[in-house]
């Protein structure tokens, strides 16, 4: 694979490489792929493969630049899954996805699932843990695949009982930092790499907000920034709405998120997506 573009003016003033998986100046729209067992719950294990793939179809029809198939939950409180358990709900779903055509995204922390999405057709690692997991920062070497760094605070299973953070976006902004260096040194170009504030991951809805507001001083490390704000409980805090019923919500974060210069948008709704991308980019062109 293809490992760098050009060199390339950013929108400011920073002169960066990237990864052609990362557009330069539109934001990308990455779907989301959840395939464990609760996602597409009624049927057996084939039929829910068979509506995971139809459900990926789909958002590549809405038009989704890029899948992100995940095989365990990272939701509060999820409990974990075995590296077999994994690979069984990924791989055949990576395979089927890939020969649509699409480019996809494993969610995992894995090193194992890492190296086995990649043979499989991976063409991006997206990891919650930044590569924190044994061997996870030498199967993302080996693999040279472009990837997804996000900052979490604590585990999943107890990171919402008390998020603390003395300033939240310069330290979430020092610890992406850290793993960027920690990355570039072991062997992964700076033009793989994109990095992501963990939106609900060991943050209050005051956290997730100032990260928000904040969100463009993420890209002084130089790198895109992907944001995961689709459906999440910040939306039901402040809505008090439900998990399907966030739609609207999500919406509004992702242009806010565009605005203050997300390069990548993980949603659920591609295609209402699609369109706010579409008036956010209308705006930007008259504003040139
Ligand atoms: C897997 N996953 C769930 N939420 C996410 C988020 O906000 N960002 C990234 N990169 N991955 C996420």
């Amino acid at each position: 694979m293809q490992t760098t573009q050009s060199d390339t003016k950013c929108s400011d003033t920073k002169i960066v490489s990237r990864h052609p998986i990362y557009q330069q100046n539109v934001p990308i729209i990455m779907g989301i792929l959840n395939v464990t067992p609760d996602s597409f719950s009624d049927g057996s294990k084939f039929n829910q493969r068979d509506k995971a793939i139809a459900h990926a179809e789909q958002m590549l029809v809405d038009g989704a630049d890029i899948i992100d198939i995940g095989g365990e939950s990272t939701r509060p409180g999820a409990a974990e899954v075995s590296v077999n358990q994994e690979l069984d709900r990924v791989i055949p779903i990576i395979e089927k996805v890939k020969s649509l055509g699409a480019k996809i995204s494993i969610d995992t922390s894995k090193p194992e699932v890492m190296l086995a999405a990649a043979k499989a057709g991976a063409d991006m690692l997206n990891d919650v843990r930044a590569l924190s997991m044994p061997g996870a920062l030498d199967a993302a070497v080996a693999s040279q695949l472009p990837v997804c760094l996000m900052h979490m605070q604590g585990m999943p299973q107890t990171m919402q009982k008390n998020p603390n953070y003395s300033q939240v976006v310069s330290e979430v902004l020092a610890y992406l930092k850290q793993r960027v260096d920690c990355c570039v040194k072991a062997g992964l170009a700076r033009a793989l790499l994109s990095v992501d504030p963990g939106f609900g991951f060991g943050k209050t809805l005051q956290h997730n907000l100032q990260l928000l507001q904040h969100l463009n001083q993420f890209k002084q490390l130089g790198l895109p920034v992907l944001a995961g704000l689709s459906r999440k409980s910040m939306l039901g805090q402040i809505t008090g709405r439900e998990v399907d019923d966030r739609l609207a919500g999500s919406l509004a974060v992702a242009l806010i998120a565009m605005q203050n210069g997300a390069a990548i948008l993980r949603v659920h709704d591609v295609k209402q997506t699609l369109d706010v991308k579409k008036i956010f980019l209308a705006l930007q062109s008259v504003s040139k």
